[in-house]
């Protein structure tokens, strides 16, 4: 449809007014915030992607479609958030050390919240130390973790080894998602789940804490 396109264009231009404001518009006419993203978002950053793979795009021209794509999420957020009282407890989520990449973690915090969980971002480039010293410090019994990078992907083993070693955190059940993973590796670094998207994060956190 010509208005996810157009969405889908200020992304890939890197407009952040107008991708901001077309979200907007779009939340005006009640459009479904899962529907914004899906359709206009995504799309958008998946050319933004391919024209990074294939040089036509820079660092500079994707760290632009970032922002535009984090100016149109700021509007959706609150619809995607919106589920109302937090009632699920605690789930820290972060990228983990050297990697850098935070559109996906911030949506996988969106979607939780608006499962009902209460979400502890620690951010992007986050030390497996760091992750542990917040697991205790909040009680929290699930954390998420996220890489986007294949470098980057082996720094969430050293999370759950590092929680596996200590019996204050041995229980802690530790999913993880990010566009490299797949479920064999999940398997393969004992995580004790991998989602591929932001809403089969929710699902999956649901089944891990029942
Ligand atoms: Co980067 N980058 N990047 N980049 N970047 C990729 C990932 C890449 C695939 C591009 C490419 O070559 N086609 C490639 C990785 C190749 C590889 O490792 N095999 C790449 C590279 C190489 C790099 C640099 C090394 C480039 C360089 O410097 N030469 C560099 C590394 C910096 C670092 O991290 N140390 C780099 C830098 C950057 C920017 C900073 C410019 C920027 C990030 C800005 C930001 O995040 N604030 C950036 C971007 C934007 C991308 C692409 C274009 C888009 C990523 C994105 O946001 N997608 C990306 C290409 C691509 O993926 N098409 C690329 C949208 C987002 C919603 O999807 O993050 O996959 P995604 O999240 C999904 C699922 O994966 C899942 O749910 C989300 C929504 O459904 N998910 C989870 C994610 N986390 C989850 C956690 C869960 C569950 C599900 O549970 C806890």
């Amino acid at each position: 449809m010509a208005k996810y396109q157009e969405l889908a264009d200020s992304i890939i231009k890197g407009d952040n007014v107008k991708s901001k404001d077309i979200a907007r518009k779009l939340v005006d006419e009640g459009v479904p915030a899962v529907e914004i993203l899906n359709d206009g978002l995504m799309p958008g950053m998946d050319v933004v992607g391919k024209k990074f793979k294939a040089n036509e795009f820079y660092i500079p021209e994707v760290l632009i479609a970032a922002r535009a794509m984090h100016a149109a999420m700021d509007i959706i957020k609150p619809l995607l958030s919106e589920s109302g009282t937090d009632t699920k407890g605690k789930v820290i989520i972060g990228t983990v050390r050297g990697d850098l990449h935070d559109i996906g973690k911030n949506l996988v915090g969106m979607m939780l919240e608006g499962g009902g969980y209460t979400v502890i971002d620690l951010g992007a480039d986050v030390p497996a130390e760091k992750f542990v010293e917040e697991i205790k410090k909040n009680g929290v019994k699930l954390i998420g973790l996220s890489a986007l990078l294949t470098t980057t992907m082996i720094g969430m083993k050293t999370v759950i080894d590092i929680l596996k070693a200590d019996k204050e955190t041995v229980d802690v059940k530790v999913m993880v998602g990010g566009a490299p993973l797949n479920q064999e590796y999940a398997d393969s670094i004992d995580a004790d789940g991998y989602a591929p998207d932001a809403s089969g994060a929710v699902d999956l956190a649901n089944e891990l804490l029942s």
